[in-house]
């Protein structure tokens, strides 16, 4: 008899369905949230040690140091554990024997907790390669360690919207079915129909959330700030890459009390964000629960600030990076005119008067009053009433 426990997510329960191939009616799954796993670790460490029959696995999360040495004791007795994981901060369970920690295969890929269960299993002759099981371990590799989105695997991504439109259970129980002796994993006609829905969906959502995203300096950084219950991946992706001057979007679930924090940027660490508030996670995805200082900083500081507006896009004559300049606007009704004065200086005059700083590109110009000003791109009309203003005016300088 098998027994897994494994984590909650698209990874963990893809762990739940390879075993599930492999053992049938002979493994029991307990599905764990991250900080679920050590209280059910515990639990079994006390009362099933008796059970040597029981073949311990635990995929896509790690102990912590107590269940570590009581997993070994256990192992010294005669138990059989196997912990297979891919996160960075499981290495140290390498050290033991039981410990299987594999963050990135010998050719540089990543590794995730399914593919690393699927060839663990083969290796030992526990499960059947087949050509469906191998491209469904693929897309879930793909979709966790964010690899999707580079060779834009949509059908990966596709898989993570299936995952969280039934239960767990279900999710399980169809793919099982699905991959017992297919050559090729694909959807059925229903669900590229609930794919496509549910894509609609996400897409008038984040339209509504851009209109709601509010821009605000904390610490060094600037941020831009949304509430949102959902579609936390897909909002922090396409709000970050709409308003590339913000270093991060939080994202702010007040019914969970939950901060989560995503960037686009390299040199920026959001998981170093989240530390200072007593949370975590990866360099371009973190999160923390919501306590008084996040709040007042996040939540109550924000609350006044009007949304930011979006660049205007359907311009013929006020475009960025122009040779007549390009002009942007904001909620003060102030005008920033940014033009090449010469070559590699480029300058920004709000209100008519040169801003002191000269930028050495279009876009380190138009980054500054972005960041500084909540300035966006405006209309033509306004554009080209500016330009007779200050047209005029400096053929009366010249009379
Ligand atoms: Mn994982």
């Amino acid at each position: 008899m098998y027994k897994l426990f494994t984590h909650n997510d698209l990874d963990g329960v893809s762990c739940g369905i390879v075993a599930r191939l492999a053992f049938g009616d002979k493994v029991d799954v307990r599905y764990n949230s991250v900080m679920g796993l050590d209280h059910q670790v515990e639990r079994f460490l006390e009362s099933d040690k008796k059970h040597k029959d029981v073949h311990m696995l635990i995929t896509d999360l790690s102990v912590n140091e107590k269940n570590a040495k009581g997993l070994n004791d256990y192992v010294k007795e005669g138990g059989k554990v196997d912990l297979i994981d891919h996160h960075k901060t499981a290495i140290h369970l390498n050290d033991y024997s039981w410990g299987h920690v594999t963050v990135e295969y010998e050719d540089g890929r990543l590794a995730s907790a399914t593919s690393l269960l699927y060839e663990f299993l083969v290796e030992k002759d526990l499960l059947k390669p087949s050509g469906a099981l191998e491209e469904y371990v693929e897309l879930v590799r793909q979709y966790d360690i964010w690899e999707w989105e580079k060779n834009e695997n949509i059908k990966a991504k596709q898989l993570n919207d299936l995952f969280f439109m039934v239960s767990l259970d279900e999710f399980e129980e169809k793919m099982v079915a699905r991959l017992q002796d297919a050559d090729h994993f694909e959807y059925d006609d229903f669900e590229e129909k609930l794919l496509e829905m549910e894509e609609d969906k996400i897409e008038r959502y984040i339209r509504r959330k851009k209109r709601e995203l509010v821009q605000t300096f904390i610490g060094d950084y600037c941020t831009g700030i949304v509430h949102a219950e959902s579609y936390h991946s897909e909002l922090g992706s396409e709000l970050g890459k709409e308003h590339s001057h913000l270093d991060y979007i939080t994202i702010l679930n007040m019914g969970g009390r939950k901060i989560s924090f995503r960037t686009i940027h390299d040199n920026v660490d959001v998981s170093a964000v989240a530390g200072q508030f007593g949370g975590g996670g990866h360099a371009k995805a973190a999160g923390c629960s919501m306590n008084e200082e996040s709040y007042e900083l996040y939540v109550k500081a924000a609350f006044t600030i009007e949304p930011l507006r979006q660049d205007f896009t359907k311009n013929h004559y006020n475009i960025k990076n122009s040779v007549d300049g390009s002009l942007y606007v904001n909620r003060e009704e102030e005008d920033f005119f940014i033009y090449e004065k010469k070559h590699h200086q480029w300058v920004v005059e709000r209100n008519g008067q040169a801003l002191s700083s000269v930028f050495p590109s279009f876009e380190e110009a138009e980054r500054y009053i972005k960041r500084n000003y909540s300035a966006w791109l405006t209309r033509d009309e306004h554009f080209v009433d500016y330009l007779k203003k200050y047209v005029s005016n400096d053929k009366k300088r010249e009379a």
